[in-house]
């Protein structure tokens, strides 16, 4: 089932989401959900705040429109590794029609459990670095907007504030 996805100003995206406690049929439905709401969208991932549940889940796979494509599902997850430095552009399904380059670490390895409870460590390296610091990022209540110069950030704020008061966002 296809989950409507919250956007930048509601409030579930700015908390840090709470870890799950238990992986039962209530998370094996809503990783279903985010799957299926990610291909739609479609989009590279997706974290469990934007479509409104606080819980620390997300789920990424870089190949929309391919074939074939790894689907990473992460419950729980935490940095093991962060290293290096990339400066790409970057967007996000809650922040729609909007995107900035962003410096992040280029090489990221991330521990968490998998949908079957299984612990897994996940390495990734460009885009899939990129990737999985922004869902991670989700779970801090943290926006790709957040990692902006002020100046960048304020006019893309104000751009959004203004499509509010029109009754557009
Ligand atoms: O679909 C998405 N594309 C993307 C491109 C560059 C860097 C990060 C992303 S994630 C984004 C989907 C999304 O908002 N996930 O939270
Ligand atoms: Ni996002």
């Amino acid at each position: 089932m296809l989950r409507p996805i919250v956007k930048y100003g509601d409030p579930v995206l700015a908390k840090p989401a709470a870890p799950v406690e238990r992986i039962d049929d209530e998370i094996q439905r809503l990783i279903d959900d985010m799957l299926a709401t990610m291909y739609a969208a479609p989009g590279i991932g997706l974290a469990a705040p934007q479509v409104g549940v606080p819980l620390r889940v997300c789920v990424i796979d870089l190949s929309v429109g391919q074939r074939g494509g790894e689907v990473i599902t992460l419950v729980n997850p935490e940095f093991v590794v962060r290293e290096g430095m990339q400066v790409e552009e970057e967007g996000c399904l809650s922040v729609p029609g909007f995107t900035a380059s962003v410096a992040r670490p280029s090489r990221v390895v991330v521990r968490g459990l998998d949908r079957h409870g299984q612990e897994r460590e996940i390495e990734g390296t460009g885009l899939l670095a990129r990737a999985l610091q922004h869902e991670l990022d989700h779970l801090e209540g943290t926006l790709f907007l957040d990692r902006l110069r002020g100046i960048k950030r304020d006019l893309i704020v104000r751009k959004i504030r203004k499509m509010q008061r029109a009754g557009k966002w």
